[in-house]
């Protein structure tokens, strides 16, 4: 039994979801589902975890689609909205989907699954109102495969099941005490677990409304949070940073508006990314709030945060959540003395069991005992964690997307006039990281024109991904083995 789809039933004249303009109760949601899960089922009793990819902007058409694939039996694949084609085919094909299903709006994009004759596509238009005999799903089955890039090979499919998904909503809703009279902005993109599960899990968790707005603009932004309507906000530093700009565009009288407004807020929230102290306190001017940073990952949810009521400290990530067991342990994963500093790695419920398809990959990211190995580097500081970096020099993150160095660097070199690069985050503002890549030219004779190459990448790469900073060298940084060392190539862009 899925209990967030349960739970549903007792908010049946609730308002669920705000999109578009439109209000939209539980009981439509549980009506306008199962219309999705019959069309789903066409006659089968269970989907056994066929594998079902959507593309839609953040919306009740997503809501309608994710609960009516996990009815049906069904495992949701989301794909992203800001994806080229050649990444969206990459997560059908690596996911084997058996159905698409897209908004008119994404139809043109993948025109090219309508001819495969091992997929249905299915537009939204074609979905009618139908009920039907809708299967019983063990909380043990899978329910989601969200993609994740990392330090090897092309992206991961993140499975999660419905235990797991369960698990990180309750925490979460436990330790930050939502409640149905919450109603909270979405902004965020929903193929990643901070817009998914953090936001509109837990907020239809509890009978609690969620609003979408599918497009980041500032300013729409602080008009709805001026609307007095909503009371929560949950965003990555970049987006805090964002609305920090444009509120001191503002003249005093608009920037008083908004600080009244933002100062009769539940909760604001900050993740993804580590949180600048100096974006926390600019934002505390502003709005009167300590923002709580937590931490999390796709492979887990959320594991360690700062209280809800309780010290805030800036810089630090927090405690372990309620029902997640948080170790710091040295390179042979042995656990460290207190305030020194490891990996942090995670037992618990929220832990997700597999990469789609990869046991090789699964093996090693856990450790002999069964702990998760983030890659993150931390100290326990006076009983709150700190994090430190990453493991890896080849994880990027960058607007609180991670962002794999390797990947950009693979398709690089496929450019006929380039013969190596290296890429690497370099400290940024606005944005944590930015990508930067230093080119080694084939003929130096023969420059690139870097506009060009940014045209080039564009159907190849997300555009979060392609490279904001470029320098061309003869050849990278290297230690005495020949190896590139990146941390070299990272200081020669600061
Ligand atoms: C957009 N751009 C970025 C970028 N996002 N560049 C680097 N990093 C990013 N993250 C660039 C585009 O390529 C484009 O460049 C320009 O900015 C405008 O694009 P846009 O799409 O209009 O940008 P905007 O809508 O303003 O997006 C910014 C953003 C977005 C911060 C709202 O990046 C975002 O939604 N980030 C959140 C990602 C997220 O949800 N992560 C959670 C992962 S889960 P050009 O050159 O073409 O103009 C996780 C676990 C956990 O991490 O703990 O939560
Ligand atoms: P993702 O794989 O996209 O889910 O990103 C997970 C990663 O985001 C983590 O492994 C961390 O590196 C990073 N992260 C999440 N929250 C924080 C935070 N509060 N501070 C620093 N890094 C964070």
């Amino acid at each position: 039994m899925i209990q967030l789809i349960q739970n549903a039933k007792q908010y049946l004249d609730r308002i669920a979801i705000r999109s578009n303009k439109y209000a939209y109760t539980y009981q439509q949601l549980l009506q306008d589902s199962e219309s999705v899960a019959a069309t789903l089922l066409n006659g089968k009793a269970d989907l056994q975890e066929e594998r079902i990819a959507f593309l839609v902007t953040p919306s009740f058409e997503y809501v309608q689609l994710q609960w009516g694939i996990w009815r049906a039996g069904g495992i949701a694949v989301p794909l992203c909205t800001k994806h080229p084609f050649k990444s969206i085919e990459y997560v059908i094909n690596d996911t084997k989907a058996s159905v698409v299903i897209c908004s008119k709006e994404y139809e043109e994009l993948l025109r090219p699954f309508k001819k495969r004759a091992d997929i249905r596509f299915i537009l939204t238009t074609e979905i009618k109102a139908a009920q039907c005999d809708l299967p019983d799903i063990a909380m043990d089955r899978r329910a989601m495969i969200l993609y994740t890039s990392g330090t090897t090979g092309s992206p991961k499919g993140v499975v999660s099941r419905h235990q797991n998904i369960e698990a990180q909503i309750t925490s979460l809703v436990t330790s930050w005490e939502w409640s149905k009279d919450d109603h909270i902005l979405n902004i965020l993109p929903l193929h990643h677990v901070h817009g998914i599960v953090n936001i509109l899990s837990c907020a239809l968790w509890t009978g609690a409304c969620c609003e979408f707005l599918p497009k980041f603009y500032a300013e729409t932004v602080f008009d709805i949070l001026k609307g007095g309507a909503v009371n929560m906000f949950m965003a990555v530093p970049t987006i805090y940073y964002k609305l920090i700009a444009q509120y001191n565009s503002y003249p005093p009288e608009i920037q008083k508006d908004i600080s009244t407004a933002l100062a009769k807020f539940r909760l604001m929230v900050s993740g993804s990314a580590a949180l600048p102290i100096s974006v926390l306190e600019t934002w505390r001017t502003i709005s009167g709030h300590t923002l709580l940073e937590r931490y999390g990952m796709t492979e887990m949810g959320m594991a360690i945060s700062n209280p809800y009521k309780g010290e805030r400290r800036p810089g630090h990530i927090g405690k372990a959540l309620s029902g997640v067991q948080i170790r710091i342990a040295d390179e042979a994963d042995q656990v460290v003395a207190d305030g020194q500093t490891g990996e942090i790695q995670v037992k618990g419920p929220n832990v997700f069991q597999e990469y789609w398809g990869r046991p090789e990959a699964t093996k090693k990211t856990f450790t002999a005992d069964g702990w998760l190995k983030t890659g993150d580097v931390a100290l326990l500081d006076d009983g709150y964690y700190r994090i430190l970096g990453r493991n890896s020099v080849d994880i990027i993150k960058s607007g609180g997307y991670k962002i794999s160095a390797l990947e950009i660097e693979e398709v690089l070199r496929t450019h006929p006039l380039i013969k190596d690069c290296g890429v690497v985050g370099v400290p940024d503002e606005e944005w944590g990281e930015i990508v930067a890549a230093s080119l080694i030219l084939k003929e130096t004779n023969n420059p690139i024109d870097i506009p060009t190459l940014q045209t080039w990448l564009k159907d190849k790469l997300p555009s979060y991904q392609i490279p904001k900073l470029y320098i061309f060298q003869e050849d990278l940084p290297r230690n005495v083995m020949g190896k590139v060392t990146k941390k070299a190539l990272q200081k020669m862009f600061s």
